[in-house]
């Protein structure tokens, strides 16, 4: 488990303009390559054992092994995650998604800007972007085209004519493709949804959900049961409830090309 982290390309330690500049015109950017083949193996390993045969389309994962509290902390995210939320982010829910073509899916569109009684918020002011809950989307299985699975509307947590959703196989919504490792984050502001998965090599997905810290979409009771599997001040602050006064920011770990868990 010490190569979690691929640190060939890593040599930054913020989001660049032209990353910042991706984000803000579509409401997602993927990142590739974050998790390298060993760790691909083992995680797919503790999720095969948990499930043990069964074929559920929602898992929880990330209580099974410190892997995945690492992964929750993983410094090239919270990186990202300090551009998008802000210095005092908090870790929301987490949930695992698999996908065959023996499952029964609701194809759908959901989300979108001031969705969820306005906790879905895209905005900037003083310089810099405003998000409520942001997803955070890591493929332990390639997502090839046309298999189906993850869908968005580019740029649509931007939209003005917010009452109108297109059909789910709209010209206008895309099927992000994503090999093992690779990591895609989006705004909940944006319009997205699942089309039904066609491919006979199955979806395998972990979702990571981050807030600002003065806010929660799910019951912050969540988070502590993962309290005992953290190791370390990070991890436990992504663990606290939301709250303003007072709150300390992040300890952001460092990324250079020696970051390793
Ligand atoms: O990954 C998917 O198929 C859907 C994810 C989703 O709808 C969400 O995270 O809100």
């Amino acid at each position: 488990m010490r190569d979690l982290i691929n640190t060939c390309c890593m040599a930054e330690t913020r989001v660049t303009e032209a990353e910042i500049y991706e984000f803000d015109l579509n409401g997602y950017i993927v990142y590739r390559n974050l998790i390298g083949s060993d760790d691909l193996t083992a995680m797919n390993t503790l999720i095969d054992d948990h499930l043990a045969g069964e074929n559920p389309s929602r898992f929880s994962f990330v209580e099974l092994d410190p892997v995945f509290m690492r992964l929750m902390a993983h410094p090239r995210t919270l990186a990202a995650m300090r551009t998008i939320i802000g210095d005092w982010l908090r870790h929301d829910h987490a949930y695992g998604i698999q996908m065959t073509t023996d499952q029964q899916t609701r194809e759908n569109l959901h989300g979108g800007l001031r969705a969820d009684q306005g906790e879905h918020q895209y905005q900037w002011a003083n310089g810099k972007m405003w998000n409520g809950l942001i997803v955070v989307m890591y493929a332990l299985e390639d997502v090839n085209p046309g298999d189906g699975g993850f869908v968005l509307v580019p740029g649509s947590h931007k939209a003005s004519f917010d009452t109108y959703k297109p059909d789910v196989h709209s010209h206008l919504v895309v099927n992000p493709t994503l090999q093992a490792g690779d990591m895609l984050i989006f705004t909940e502001a944006l319009v997205h949804g699942t089309r039904c998965w066609t491919s006979q090599q199955r979806r395998r997905s972990l979702l990571y959900k981050y807030s600002p810290g003065y806010s929660s979409w799910s019951s912050p009771s969540n988070n502590d049961k993962y309290l005992e599997s953290a190791t370390d001040d990070t991890q436990r602050d992504l663990l606290r409830p939301p709250f303003v006064g007072n709150r300390s920011p992040l300890a952001f770990p460092a990324i250079d090309g020696d970051t390793k868990f």
